[in-house]
């Protein structure tokens, strides 16, 4: 008992706290002081936000911009885009609201500094593609952060969220958050009339190819944490999607983006001799997925199964061909930077390994799976949408909120809005704030209330780790290994075992089935009784074992939602080997998750999918 009473406890109240200060979380801040102009908006963020999430090292391009002031595209187009991407299967809604603000988000940003690339003919942003433009983008995530901490009335950096707090005077209500300062280890009670979570996506889920000497390298960012899955589901809230985990092809070991190689460079790819392979796919996939096939442009998971089927074939690997763009001076220069701005270990690799795609066309490679709300994927929560085009049955309350009440969320965390990428994840942020300031303001002097045993009892669990390693070490007589405990390293790597094994990972080729699930969930079962026995040395471990709770939880919602969907609905991103077709009959509908944190129990349902835009 001594030992929890040596963390010093810190009380933070705030009417709107955001949970994870990345470029959802700083669009919510900021837009929260922009509508909320008296009220306490708190920030906390695990890293730094100078710094933290995925845009961390810097990104090359802005994905989702629509140009609406030059008439390139309307929001409408993008919904079309974003549907067909995902077979059909997308929040219109949701999608459309993004679409419709996304570009004043962009223009804030050049207003805040980000270098955006121009086109000397039209003097409009660079075109990367349809949808992307580019920027000189290596400090594009200080630049944002600025505003979010200018917006701020406090910024808790180094703060990992470890639970939300629910209201004690009015059931399914949230009431903040706890969680621990992992340099100091003091315990953070953050109690707010509204939370925005903001945590970002999930890496390190599923066996990364990169191992070895390698590990730790992944295409979505390491500390992506399913924080943002995991914060909701045990506060009860819905989720969706959870099994259209994302497969990207990527440059093989660096795992550096192809967009601006496609898109920009008119690279295109081929087989290990040299052959075109896409179109010799086309009966087979069609077989599949009828005319999905036929979509403009193919939508992304089946660009992946070409580029699978070629592999299992034979006839690997696949490579990017970079020698003809590279013979051109800007092309070439383009080509280096745009790792040197977002991915350096790209470049890395490919000066350690002698490649120089000017004479040579590196391999490409399909990632591990990872779970995301913002890239061509839409796992997340399911979340109420805009009142004035939002079907009946998808509006509860205020925009962005989930299935609890005063929980709102943006980015990764919110499910069914594919192809948001950073800006729209910042947009998602900004709507999601305006919604939870109106909540808010509607509460009047209404407080959620909290009580001291419902954080104590929060306190004494996130310390536990600390405890188990202090008493289990006494018990190891040589090596590192005790008897009574796992240290988060290895907790981590069975779960990454399991999910690659038994929900469709690289080892099996993304296949899965019902056997090979239910199997996965017994696993996955076992390894959650053990979670008990975590250890953690320090603070820092102390915030991996936390992190690990966060991937097992959202790693059982992607099993479940996997076991439950009886089809193959985006073959490239998993095969369900009982159920190898695509079948619009029975689940053209988004498949819903429920767990109850008392039983243990997950429940799932089918709800329809509204097409609102033709
Ligand atoms: O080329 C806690 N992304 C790209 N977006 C683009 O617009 N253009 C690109 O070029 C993109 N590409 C790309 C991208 C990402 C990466 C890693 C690479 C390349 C190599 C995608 C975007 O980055 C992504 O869509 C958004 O960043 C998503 O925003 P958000 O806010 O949902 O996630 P975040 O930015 O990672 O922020 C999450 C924050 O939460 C913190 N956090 N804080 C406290 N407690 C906890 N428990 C927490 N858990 C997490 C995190 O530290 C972080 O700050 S390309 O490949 O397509
Ligand atoms: P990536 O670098 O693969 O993350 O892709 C960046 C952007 O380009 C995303 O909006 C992708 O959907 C898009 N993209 C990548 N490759 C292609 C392609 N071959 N055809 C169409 N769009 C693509």
């Amino acid at each position: 008992m001594g030992l929890f009473n040596r963390h010093k406890t810190v009380y933070v109240d705030s009417d709107i706290l955001v949970v994870g200060g990345g470029m959802a979380g700083c669009g919510a801040t900021y837009e929260s002081r922009y509508w909320g102009r008296d009220l306490k908006v708190v920030c906390v963020e695990k890293a730094n936000i100078e710094r933290s999430g995925a845009v961390a090292q810097g990104l090359y391009a802005i994905n989702c911009y629509m140009g609406m002031q030059w008439d390139e595209n309307q929001p409408e187009d993008h919904v079309r885009y974003a549907r067909n991407d995902l077979m059909g299967l997308v929040r219109e809604d949701l999608g459309y609201d993004m679409a419709r603000h996304v570009d004043s988000s962009v223009h804030m940003f050049e207003k805040w500094g980000l270098p955006m690339m121009r086109d000397p003919e039209t003097g409009r942003y660079q075109r990367e593609g349809k949808w992307q433009i580019m920027i000189h983008g290596e400090s594009y995530k200080p630049i944002v952060a600025e505003a979010a901490r200018n917006a701020a009335s406090e910024v808790y950096n180094r703060i990992m969220v470890t639970h939300l707090l629910m209201d004690e005077a009015k059931p399914n209500r949230v009431a903040g958050a706890v969680g621990f300062n992992v340099r100091s280890g003091d315990f953070y009670v953050f109690r707010a009339k509204a939370v925005i979570v903001c945590a970002g996506g999930a890496s390190h889920i599923y066996k990364p190819r990169s191992v070895g000497e390698g590990m730790g390298r992944t295409w979505y960012a390491p500390w992506s944490s399913a924080s943002a899955y995991a914060l909701p589901i045990l506060a009860g809230a819905k989720m969706t999607q959870m099994e259209n985990r994302i497969v990207l092809a990527r440059f093989k070991d660096g795992y550096g983006p192809v967009g601006a190689y496609f898109l920009h460079l008119k690279t295109y790819t081929q087989n290990g001799y040299g052959e075109e392979y896409e179109s010799k796919w086309y009966e087979h996939t069609k077989e599949l997925v009828g005319d999905y096939i036929d979509r403009h442009p193919v939508p992304t998971c089946l660009r992946n199964h070409a580029f699978l089927e070629e592999v299992k074939a034979g006839r690997g690997p696949i490579r990017m061909v970079t020698k003809e763009a590279f013979q051109d001076p800007h092309k070439e220069t383009v080509g280096w930077e745009n790792f040197l701005g977002m991915t350096i270990g790209q470049a890395v690799v490919w000066a350690s390994q002698n490649i120089d795609p000017k004479h040579t066309n590196p391999e490409l490679i399909t990632s591990e799976p990872y779970v995301m709300g913002s890239h061509a994927t839409c796992s997340g929560a399911w979340a109420s949408g805009p009142s004035d085009c939002a079907p009946a049955d998808y509006q509860w309350g205020y925009n962005r909120m989930m299935t609890v009440d005063g929980l709102f969320g943006a980015g990764d965390t919110i499910g069914g809005t594919a192809h948001k990428f950073s800006s729209g994840s910042f947009t998602e942020g900004r709507i999601a704030a305006k919604a939870a300031v109106n909540y808010v303001n509607d509460l009047r002097n209404e407080q959620p209330r909290v009580s001291e045993r419902q954080y104590e009892d929060m306190k004494k669990l996130i310390y536990k780790p600390l405890e188990n390693y202090r008493v289990g070490r006494n018990e190891i007589v040589a090596g590192t290994v005790s008897p009574s405990y796992i240290l988060p390293i290895n907790g981590l790597q069975r779960l990454e075992k399991i999910m690659d094994e038994y929900t469709g990972g690289i080892n099996t080729d993304y296949m899965t089935n019902e056997p090979l699930l239910t199997r996965g969930l017994e696993l996955l079962g076992m390894l959650k009784e053990d979670l008990d026995c975590l250890a953690a040395e320090d603070f820092h471990q102390l915030q991996r074992a936390w992190e690990l709770h966060h991937r097992v939880l959202a790693s059982e919602a992607v099993a479940r939602h996997t076991l439950f969907r009886q089809e193959t609905r985006w073959p490239g991103y998993y095969y369900r080997g009982d159920y190898p077709k695509l079948d619009d009959t029975n689940w053209h509908c988004f498949t819903l998750s429920r767990y109850d944190r008392q039983s243990g129990e997950w429940e799932l349902e089918k709800v329809p999918v509204h097409h609102i835009i033709d």
